[in-house]
């Protein structure tokens, strides 16, 4: 259908060699845009490159830290040159640091907040300009269910998460005057790298406790893929969300609205 279409469009995931920006950008592709990605490293770079070679997708790739804004601003005009002007920005970039509140180091929570939040500003700043110039738009942020909730052990990805929803809202207010949406996508507990220690087997081969945790608290009963966010991402690169604007869509099988299990 023309309104899910990405046709002519390009697409850039940032740190998406593996994991959630992967698979956006795989859909994205099989959806007609254009792949570009960033990752940390020219070794992830080069590993991404030849994933989305084995998936039939040519994919550009840049290394480029989306902490640092001469890095960001220089790939940034290297893509526009090399191969045009970004329509859709996906912030997927990030880490976590799973540490009791009371044991962060101040330099462990700037760290977090310096990824999760402060790189989705520089990249978003990066890319506006053309979209403004341009007249349209599409910018996703990759949110989480710590934008709405808070556990042990995540302050500084929590606070991170829950800036990035306000972000979010900010571009949508204050750039949706150039037919430019920002919006947010939630993912919910999807199996990728970043959450394996949450879903490793204890030493009696019984399931680590998170795991039986999250089960219990997700309708679905089940982890998310990452493939369980293509759809949504999608529909928010495309046509189909020009009237949805600072919306933060949950992918989350419906935890948010569940009380949990009763055990
Ligand atoms: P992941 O497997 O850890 O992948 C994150 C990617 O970002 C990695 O390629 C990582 O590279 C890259 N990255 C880290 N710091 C970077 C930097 N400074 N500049 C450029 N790239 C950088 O994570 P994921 O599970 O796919 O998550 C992707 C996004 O979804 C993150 O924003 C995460 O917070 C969010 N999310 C995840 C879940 C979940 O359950 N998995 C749920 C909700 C939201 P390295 O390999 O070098 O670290
Ligand atoms: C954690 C998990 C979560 C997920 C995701 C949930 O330690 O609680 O890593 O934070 O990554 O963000 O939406």
């Amino acid at each position: 259908m023309a309104h899910f279409s990405l046709e002519g469009k390009i697409a850039l995931v940032t740190g998406a060699s593996y994991g959630i920006g992967f698979a956006i950008a795989c859909g994205y592709a099989k959806a007609g845009a254009t792949v570009v990605f960033n990752d940390i490293n020219q070794d992830l770079v080069n590993k991404g490159i030849a994933a989305y070679e084995a998936e039939g997708i040519r994919a550009h790739g840049y290394v480029c830290d989306v902490t640092n804004e001469d890095q960001v601003n220089a790939m940034v005009a290297q893509i526009e040159k090399e191969v045009g002007v970004i329509d859709i920005l996906v912030n997927n970039a990030g880490i976590i640091k799973r540490i009791p509140m009371h044991e962060m180091k101040a330099a462990e929570f700037r760290q977090v907040i310096d990824i999760d939040l402060n790189g989705p500003f520089i990249v978003a700043k990066a890319v506006l300009p053309s979209m403004m110039k341009k007249n349209g738009g599409k910018i996703i942020n990759i949110c989480s269910m710590m934008s709405e909730l808070g556990r042990e052990t995540v302050s500084a990805y929590a606070a991170a998460k829950g800036g990035l929803k306000m972000l979010t809202r900010n571009i949508a207010s204050e750039y949706g005057e150039y037919n430019i949406q920002c919006n947010g996508l939630g993912p919910g507990y999807i199996a990728t790298p970043q959450t394996a220690p949450l879903r490793e087997k204890q030493a009696d081969g019984s399931p680590h406790p998170f795991d039986q945790f999250i089960i219990a608290k997700t309708p679905a009963a089940r982890w998310g893929t990452p493939e369980d966010l293509v759809g949504p991402a999608i529909f928010l690169a495309s046509e189909a969300s020009n009237f949805v604007n600072g919306h933060i869509l949950y992918v989350d099988g419906g935890i948010l609205a569940y009380i949990g299990k009763q055990p």
